[in-house]
């Protein structure tokens, strides 16, 4: 069923790219567009660090056959990490770590009930054997971080930068401390 599947075809409300001229190392996923505008925070950082990045609708409950495809497929082209985010009964990080050998990352999306506490509980709630490094509720800017840190294992400039940002980070807390207590 896979095999015959046309591939996966993504249009530019589903897609956007860093560098259209990179082949994209790290995804972003997510189970409906309503969960973009918190996972949009998360591609703007990655795209700050120059990471090529591919970004689309995966949906576990309602696209299964596109989201088996997509997890058994990225690695083979090139991905390094993907970052799913997901909402209420968020399996799609849960779903995608189990058929892919990948770092999956989970960003429970806050919905309109629950404050977002069941997409927590469904995300960070793994069976031992299929980890998903799950982030704090809405954080898709830790859950960025995160797979730049995974990148940085084997890919230097990504530590360097890393290193630079939490420099940076450093020093704007350290002004704010210092104007405090003038
Ligand atoms: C989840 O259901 C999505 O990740 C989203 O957070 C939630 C609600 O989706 P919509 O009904 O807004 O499309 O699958």
């Amino acid at each position: 069923l896979i095999e015959d599947e046309a591939p996966i075809e993504t249009s530019a409300v589903e897609r956007m790219e860093a560098n259209d001229q990179e082949k994209p190392i790290v995804g972003i996923i997510m189970g409906s567009d309503s969960d973009l505008p918190v996972m949009s925070a998360g591609c703007k950082l990655l795209e700050e660090f120059g990471v090529p990045i591919e970004v689309t609708i995966v949906s576990a409950h309602r696209t299964p056959h596109r989201m088996s495809k997509y997890a058994i497929e990225a690695s083979k082209r090139g991905i390094k990490a993907i970052i799913a985010g997901a909402g209420g009964a968020a399996h799609l990080p849960g779903m995608v770590a189990a058929m892919t050998p990948l770092p999956v990352i989970g960003v429970p999306v806050k919905g309109s009930c629950l404050d977002g506490v069941d997409s927590l509980h469904s995300i960070v709630q793994m069976p031992r054997g299929v980890p998903v490094a799950t982030v704090g509720i809405n954080n898709s800017i830790n859950a960025a971080l995160l797979a730049i840190r995974i990148l940085g294992g084997f890919d230097f400039q990504y530590q360097t930068k890393m290193n630079k940002f939490l420099l940076k980070q450093e020093e704007e807390v350290l002004e704010k401390a210092n104007i405090m207590e003038d």
